[in-house]
């Protein structure tokens, strides 16, 4: 089924202009003011030039040019969806202004003017409007009629503005007037009034009774009743420039508590949080649209670093702080694994921290800590980042604090999208050699040329594998996609269950991966990595560049 579109917002003002009950407009000014009007449940909203030069910073003297007015007028009605009705002043000059705004007003998805019968520049109706002079009828009405003629959209509307009253002329002026404006083609009169009660407005009322509908603004006479507007039969009624004077007061005391006490505090709680700005901007509109447009890259992936355990084989050089904080060239092991993840575009990390935790204290990186790090092993520090922060909707990569790499291992990594990926160097011998712990795995397929193009899955993974089945030396780094995530979580959970399993090691995470029928992709490299296990170790890590 077809999703039908909502009438056009000419048309939906029309409604409400011409429908028997009252209704209300909302002054807004800019883009999130109309918003916030609409959101507040008013039907349209009136785009008051006393607001808007004021949110200029400008005076209600035709001081911002009508193309600036437009220019704000795109983006409220970008930002809200009811119709909006312009305050156009006198229409910015004579019939000619009047037809070329009227039509960029229907090109901006505006739903209708109001023209009131001064002359340009105007001023508002409240500064002296008693020494105001009125346009003469005629003229007036070639305004109207050269509108009516511009406009494309039939329910486009031309409200007329009489200000006979603000001028000081009686009633008899202001009937003449709003039967010359009907009779040239307005679509409703607004009769404005500066006195401090209704009566204006209600005598004009009354004497034209409905030929045409009848627009008040009431900001003057405000403490009158609304039912008697209703009782009156008013089609509309505007609340002209409550926004902005609310915002003022807002405004100014904001500004004054920051200024007099020098700090944020006490306006915190009274303010929205920047999130409701975001919010009304419609923030999470474009988030959900660049998760659809663009390419998903490796900010969507995620790092969990273990590093908790001392690393007492470097002696003194941990005996303050981890050994993943040791320093080689001028930067800690960790610094220049979180500087090779950032560098492949990977961003969000954490750090399983144990021994000496607060040495860790990089900025910008997220942390869970093994409190009980003397007596656990890397299954269970995998597993307190798990509980931790790490959602199972990004790709994981898992590494050690004292393993230095490569930015292609990581790369390497992720060109193959299966749900474990594992780097295994085939140079294990050199462990062997120098009769080193290592996590030595076996495959279904050693290393040869070949290989390089085939699918190589893990088959075992251990310290202590008989040689003749050992085909390299896993790197220690890890990838698990998004989808494997809960599979991945579940299995630690249930290792860890295990007392037995207490110190358990990731390689014998990569067994019971393979027992449990996963496939763990092996992608085999030749060096490019250094694990960090002895001096001599951090010695090499000086020329690993
Ligand atoms: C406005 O809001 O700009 C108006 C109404 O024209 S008044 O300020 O009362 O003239
Ligand atoms: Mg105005």
């Amino acid at each position: 089924m077809s999703k039908q579109a909502p009438p056009k917002r000419t048309t939906r003002f029309k409604e409400l202009l011409n429908s028997p009950e009252l209704d209300f407009l909302c002054e807004a000014h800019n883009g999130i003011t109309a918003r916030i009007a609409e959101e507040a449940g008013f039907n349209a909203i009136w785009a008051g030039g006393l607001c808007m030069s004021a949110q200029y910073g400008v005076r209600d003297s035709n001081e911002a040019s009508w193309t600036q007015v437009l220019e704000m007028l795109e983006f409220m009605a970008d930002a809200s969806s009811v119709p909006i009705l312009l305050d156009g002043d006198t229409g910015y000059g004579n019939f000619n202004n009047v037809r070329r705004l009227v039509a960029k007003l229907e090109q901006r998805n505006i739903a209708a003017v109001c023209i009131e019968d001064k002359l340009f520049p105007k001023t508002n109706s409240f500064i002296d409007g008693n020494k105001q002079e009125l346009a003469d009828i005629d003229e007036f009405c070639s305004r109207i009629k050269a509108g009516k003629d511009a406009q494309q959209d039939d329910d486009f509307s031309i409200i007329t503005r009489v200000e006979a009253f603000i001028a000081g002329w009686g009633l008899s002026e202001a009937m003449k007037r709003a039967e010359a404006y009907h009779e040239a083609g307005s679509d409703g009169i607004l009769i404005h009034s500066a006195l401090s009660n209704p009566s204006e407005v209600l005598a004009f009322k009354k004497e034209w009774a409905d030929r045409s509908p009848v627009v008040i603004v009431p900001t003057k006479y405000y403490a009158t009743p609304t039912d008697i507007f209703r009782e009156a039969g008013f089609s509309l009624a505007i609340w002209a420039n409550h926004l902005l004077r609310a915002g003022i007061v807002a405004m100014r005391e904001c500004a004054e508590t920051m200024y007099r006490e020098q700090s944020l505090l006490s306006m915190e709680d009274r303010i929205v949080p920047v999130k409701e700005i975001f919010r009304l901007q419609g923030a999470s509109e474009l988030q959900d649209a660049e998760e659809r447009y663009l390419p998903q890259r490796g900010d969507a992936d995620r790092v969990v670093v273990l590093a908790a355990s001392r690393g007492t084989a470097l002696g003194a050089l941990t005996e303050d702080r981890p050994k993943t904080m040791v320093e080689v060239q001028g930067q800690s092991l960790l610094g220049q694994i979180i500087s090779t993840y950032n560098a492949s575009g990977i961003k969000n990390i954490m750090v399983v921290r144990g021994y000496k935790s607060e040495a860790i204290n990089l900025q910008s990186i997220n942390y869970a800590d093994n409190n009980d790090y003397a007596d656990t092993g890397e299954l269970l520090s995998l597993q307190c980042a798990l509980a931790a922060d790490v959602d199972d909707e990004h790709n994981l990569y898992i590494s050690f604090g004292d393993v230095l790499f490569k930015r292609y291992i990581i790369e390497s990594l992720a060109e193959h999208d299966e749900d474990f990926v594992i780097a295994v160097d085939t140079n294990w011998q050199d462990s062997v050699n120098r009769g080193r712990a290592a996590d030595y795995v076996s495959c279904s397929e050693p290393y040869t040329r070949h290989a390089f193009n085939s699918r190589v899955l893990l088959t075992g993974a251990g310290e202590e594998l008989d040689e003749t089945n050992v085909h390299g030396e896993w790197t220690g780094i890890m990838r698990v996609s998004a989808a494997a995530m809960p599979r991945l979580r579940e299995l630690v959970a249930s290792m860890a269950s295990d007392p037995a399993n207490k110190k358990a090691k990731l390689h014998h995470l990569l067994a019971a991966l393979t027992e449990n029928n996963e496939n763990v992709r092996v992608v085999y490299t030749t060096g490019h990595w250094l694990d960090v296990d002895s001096i001599d170790d951090v010695v090499a890590a000086g020329n690993f560049t």
